[in-house]
């Protein structure tokens, strides 16, 4: 870190007032936020954002899948941006926190240099990144995901959401259809400040996570077909239940996952008996899985046990079980020189901290796959997060916010004072 800038500090009141100024957009009656990708919540705090940073001098580009990218120039433009960033799209039932404190901690470091009237060696590029979350359009990190090669833009704006609305459709709906090739925008590095979203900082009492590596994760999205019949007249014996036969699927993915434990964990989030009728015996329903691991070869463990289980159940129970594997991101590594960068800025600024995996995927995991990546994590509380009680403490996304400015002025570099 220059030592010329060491004692330099965000506003705190600035970026806390920004969390929730913009959790306005989408906010829920519990305290939570629902703004779902590309809806209009999506748009409202994505104008406010290109206001923002166009306010802060920023030039702001949009690509082809609406990822919103804020320059701010350097002295020398012939090298690629550092990129800054996160999401500011949320779950259904999300917080104020999650991506939201990444990308606005991003506009709050270019607001204090500004402020200081400094101006970086390397220019700088605020990033928003569309459909982080991937709750609406599947995969999730879709955008940063296009943007590292995992997926053609076509491939991506052709996916549908549940309501039967593709994400070119989405994107034009609201205007961020961007005319920007995906991926065209060179990128030097990207630092994602984030929440944990787990328990371990705060359990330990640490203000800074250097996350050094993440968990790999597997998306299925499942089929079981039984026979629909009279929920009256079916003997127990005949019934070929899908619904009971899911039931066993449950409790075989949570088996699964802790015997492949504690570095494996797995989660059905959506379930959808078709044709529902309280005196039909489910014959048909979907379901999706969600498995992770920081280890890939544990990804391969857990997708063979599934398999071999599955196919046993539906032996037994005469249902067909299908499960058709949608998106699998190998276990992110992050760059050795922007982790010390970010371990060195903790130990300048005095914030205690310690290494950590990171449970959730992020668009720095897609963007450690091309580029240097790294991540910054603070806590949050009781680890909630994915949930309206998801919360932060204004002293900690201070912090955040300093330790990201502080590693983007040692990445960057300070080519003076203006
Ligand atoms: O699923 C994840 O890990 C991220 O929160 N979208
Ligand atoms: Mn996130
Ligand atoms: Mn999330």
């Amino acid at each position: 870190m220059p030592a010329s800038h060491s004692n330099l500090q965000i506003d705190s009141e600035r970026l806390w007032g920004t969390i929730h100024e913009t959790a306005a957009f989408g906010a829920t009656p519990k305290g939570g936020v629902r703004r779902l990708t590309l809806g209009p919540e999506d748009k409202q705090v994505r104008d406010w954002f290109r206001r923002a940073c166009e306010a802060a001098g920023c030039e702001v580009h949009v690509d082809a899948l609406g990822t919103m990218f804020a320059l701010r120039r350097g002295r020398d433009m012939s090298k690629p941006p550092l990129g800054i960033g996160s999401h500011l799209d949320t779950q259904p039932t999300g917080g104020k926190f999650d991506g939201s404190l990444g990308t606005l901690a991003a506009l709050e470091v270019v607001r204090t240099l500004n402020a200081a009237g400094i101006e970086t060696e390397t220019p700088l590029c605020v990033i928003n990144w569309t459909n982080e979350e991937g709750s609406r359009f599947a995969p999730a990190m879709m955008a940063s995901g296009a943007y590292a090669g995992d997926f053609t833009a076509d491939d991506i704006l052709g996916r549908n959401a549940a309501e039967g609305i593709t994400v070119a459709q989405a994107l034009s709906e609201i205007g961020y259809n961007g005319d920007e090739p995906v991926g065209a925008r060179r990128l030097g590095g990207f630092v994602e400040l984030h929440i944990e979203q787990g328990p371990i900082l705060e359990a330990e009492g640490k203000t800074i996570g250097v996350v050094h590596n993440g968990q790999g994760i597997i998306w299925y999205d499942g089929r079981v077909t039984g026979f629909a019949s009279h929920a009256g007249t079916t003997p127990m014996p005949l019934r070929r239940d899908a619904l009971a036969t899911f039931a066993e699927i449950v409790l075989a993915v949570e088996r699964i996952a802790r015997e492949l434990g504690p570095d494996a964990v797995g989660t059905i989030g959506e379930t959808t008996i078709e044709n529902a009728s309280r005196n039909v015996i489910p014959g048909d329903l979907t379901f999706t899985i969600d498995v992770r691991s920081a280890s890939a070869a544990t990804l391969d463990k857990f997708d063979i046990m599934l398999r071999k289980v599955f196919a046993e159940i539906a032996t037994r129970r005469r249902a067909e079980v299908a499960l058709d594997q949608i998106w699998r991101k190998e276990p992110p590594q992050f760059d050795a020189r922007l982790v010390d960068a970010v371990e060195t800025a903790a130990k300048e600024l005095g914030y205690s901290h310690r290494r950590i995996t990171t449970g959730a995927g992020h668009d720095a995991c897609n963007l450690a796959t091309v580029m240097p990546a790294a991540m910054i994590f603070v806590p949050c509380k009781d680890g909630i997060s994915h949930n309206e009680l998801e919360d932060a403490t204004q002293a900690d996304c201070a912090a955040g916010a300093n330790e990201l400015l502080h590693t983007v002025l040692a990445l960057a570099g300070v080519a003076g004072r203006d």
